[in-house]
C-alpha cells in the first residue's frame, strides 16, 4: 500500500463511518494481520510515530499547529519487517481530549475500536506518567461500558477476566521524557518506571479509590505491558518540520529509543486473533471493522461474540460462492457432450478441490451450515449430467439424419439393388454407427436401437438394404 487510507471516519453528521475504500484494500489481503494502533492525547506525536514503525519518514500526515490533525482512524497495510507472509496493519487514530472538539463520546468510540482491532495497543502520551496522564486513561475504566464480551446474559457477570483474553498487549510511549530513571535512588527500567506508576494506594477512601481506578484498570486488562521512554527528537524550533528533517538531525538518544520501541513491537505483536483463537486475515479484519462499526452506529455496545458470528457468516459466505465458482468453472471447461467417465473423472478433481477450498477459508461453521451447502454441487453435476444427455442425443440425432439421408440418396438412386449394393450398405451402415464424433458415442445404444428399428421398418416396406 502506498500510503494511509482512512479507515473509520466520521459522517456529514458525525457518525462514524467505514471507508469502503479501506475495505477494499483489506479485501485484497489474505496474509494474517498483525495490528498495531496508536492512542492517546492529541498532538504528542503519534502520527510521527507510527511512521516509524512503517519505516517512513513521512506517510501518516502531521500537524504543524496546535490543532488536532489526524481525524478517525487511518490505515496502513505493510508487509511484516520481521515475519514473512504476514501483514502489518498501523492504525493511527485521532487525538482524545480536543477541546475544541468537546464530544468525548466519539474519543471513547475510537479508543474502543482501537482496543477491539489492534492486537497491540500503544498509548501515547508527554512528559512523565503522572496523574494526569493517568487521568487521561478514564477510557480504559469506560471499556466495560463500551465492549461487550458475550451476546447474551454477560451484562452484569462479565468480569475483567474475560476481556483480557481478547484484548491487545499495551505499551505505553512516553514522549519528551527529560527525567533521570531513577527512584528512590536506585536506577530503574522503563518497564520498572510503569509499574511503580501503577502501584496502587492502600486504603479505601474516595480519593484513594479515584487513584487506584484507572491504575486497577490498566492493570486487569492489560496484563502484558511494556514502556519506552524517548527524548525530544530535536530542538523546539525544529519540531515543526520533524519529518523533512534528515537522521542525522536527530538526536542519536531519541533514535536508539525509537529503534529499541520499533523492534519490540515487531518482535512481540503477534496475529490479530478473535474470540475462539481465530487468526485474522485483511479480509476478516474488514469484516471485523464493518461489525463493529455498524453496531456502534445502531446505538449499541459492539459485542465480541457477535463480531465473531458476523465476520464467520460473511466469510463462510464467501468461502461457498468461491468453492462453487470454482466447481462451475472447471466442469464449465468440459466440452459438451463428454464420455460418462471423463464427466465423472472431472466431478471427482473439481469437486474435491472445491470442498478444499472452502475448508482453508471457511471458520466457525459450527453446524455445517455452510459445508452442507458445498454439497449443493452434487445437484450441478445432476443438472451436468442431465445437460450432457440432452447435448448428446442433439447430436446424435443430427448425425443420424445427416448419415441417413446420405443412405436414402443412394437407396433412391439404386445403388444398394445393384451387384455389389449390399457390401455398400454394410459399409455405409456401420459408417452411421463408427463415422460418428467419438464424444457423440454417449447415446449409441440407443442410436442403434432405432437403427435397428430403422430397418426393420425398411424391410417391412420391402427396402433394399433392410434385409440386414
Ligand atoms: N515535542 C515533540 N514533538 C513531536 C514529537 N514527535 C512529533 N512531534 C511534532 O509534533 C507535532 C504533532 O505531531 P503528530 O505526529 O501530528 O501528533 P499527533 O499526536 O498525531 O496529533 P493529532 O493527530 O492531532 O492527535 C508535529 O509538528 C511533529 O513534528 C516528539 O516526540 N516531541
Ligand atoms: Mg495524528
Amino acid at each position: 500500500m502506498e500510503g494511509p487510507v482512512c479507515l473509520v471516519g466520521n459522517g456529514a453528521n458525525g457518525e462514524l463511518e467505514v471507508n469502503p475504500a479501506a475495505l477494499e484494500i483489506l479485501r485484497g489481503v489474505a496474509q494474517p494481520v498483525v495490528v498495531v494502533a496508536i492512542v492517546g492525547l492529541y498532538r504528542t506525536g503519534k502520527s510521527y510515530l507510527m511512521n516509524s514503525l512503517a519505516g517512513k519518514q513521512r506517510g501518516f500526515s502531521l500537524g504543524a499547529t496546535v490543532q488536532s490533525h489526524t481525524k478517525g482512524i487511518w490505515m496502513w497495510c505493510l508487509p511484516h519487517p520481521r515475519r514473512a507472509g504476514h501483514t502489518l496493519v498501523l492504525l493511527d487514530t485521532e487525538g482524545l481530549g480536543d477541546v475544541e472538539k468537546g464530544d468525548t463520546k466519539n474519543d471513547a468510540w475510537i479508543f474502543a475500536l482501537a482496543v477491539l482491532l489492534s492486537s497491540t495497543l500503544v498509548y501515547n502520551s508527554k512528559g512523565t506518567i503522572d496523574q494526569y496522564a493517568m487521568e487521561q486513561l478514564h477510557f480504559v475504566s469506560e471499556l466495560t461500558e463500551h465492549i461487550k464480551v458475550k451476546a447474551q446474559g454477560g451484562d452484569d457477570t462479565e468480569e475483567d477476566t474475560e476481556f483480557v483474553r481478547f484484548f491487545p498487549s499495551f505499551v505505553w510511549a512516553v514522549r519528551d521524557f527529560t527525567l533521570e530513571l531513577r527512584i528512590e535512588g536506585q536506577l530503574v527500567t522503563e518497564d520498572q518506571y510503569l509499574e511503580h506508576a501503577l502501584a496502587l494506594r492502600k486504603g479505601n477512601n474516595k480519593k484513594v479509590m479515584e487513584y487506584n481506578l484507572p491504575r486497577q484498570c490498566i492493570r486487569n486488562f492489560f496484563p502484558t505491558r511494556k514502556c519506552f521512554v524517548f527524548v525530544q527528537p530535536t530542538s523546539r524550533q525544529e519540531m515543526g518540520q520533524l519529518d523533512l528533517l534528515p537522521t542525522s538531525a536527530l538526536d542519536p538518544q531519541f533514535l536508539d529509543q525509537t529503534r529499541r520501541f520499533c523492534d519490540y513491537v515487531f518482535q512481540c505483536s503477534h496475529v490479530k486473533t478473535v474470540k475462539g483463537g481465530i487468526p485474522v486475515n485483511g479480509r476478516r479484519f474488514g469484516s471485523l471493522v464493518q461489525s463493529y462499526v455498524g453496531t456502534i452506529r445502531s446505538g449499541q455496545v459492539p459485542c465480541l461474540d457477535n463480531a465473531v458470528t458476523a465476520m464467520a457468516t460473511i466469510e463462510n459466505e464467501a468461502a461457498l460462492r468461491e468453492a462453487l465458482a470454482h466447481y462451475a468453472a472447471g466442469m464449465g471447461g468440459l466440452r459438451l457432450p463428454a464420455e460418462l467417465a471423463e464427466l465423472s473423472a472431472a466431478h471427482g478433481t473439481h469437486e474435491g478441490d472445491a470442498l478444499r477450498l472452502f475448508m482453508q477459508r471457511s471458520f466457525k461453521d459450527e453446524e455445517q451450515e455452510f459445508q452442507k451447502q458445498v454439497a449443493g454441487i452434487t445437484e450441478r453435476y445432476a443438472d451436468i449430467l442431465a445437460e450432457n444427455e440432452a447435448v448428446s442425443e442433439q447430436t446424435c440425432r443430427a448425425l443420424l439424419e445427416e448419415l441417413s439421408a446420405a443412405m436414402q440418396q443412394r437407396l433412391s438412386a439404386g445403388l444398394y439393388s445393384q451387384p455389389g449394393g449390399y457390401q455398400a450398405y454394410d459399409r455405409d451402415q456401420t459408417q452411421v454407427s463408427w463415422c460418428l464424433n467419438p464424444r457423440g458415442r454417449v447415446r449409441l445404444p440407443r442410436f442403434a436401437e432405432e437403427k435397428a428399428e430403422g430397418r426393420r421398418q425398411g424391410k417391412a416396406r420391402g427396402e433394399p438394404g433392410s434385409d440386414q
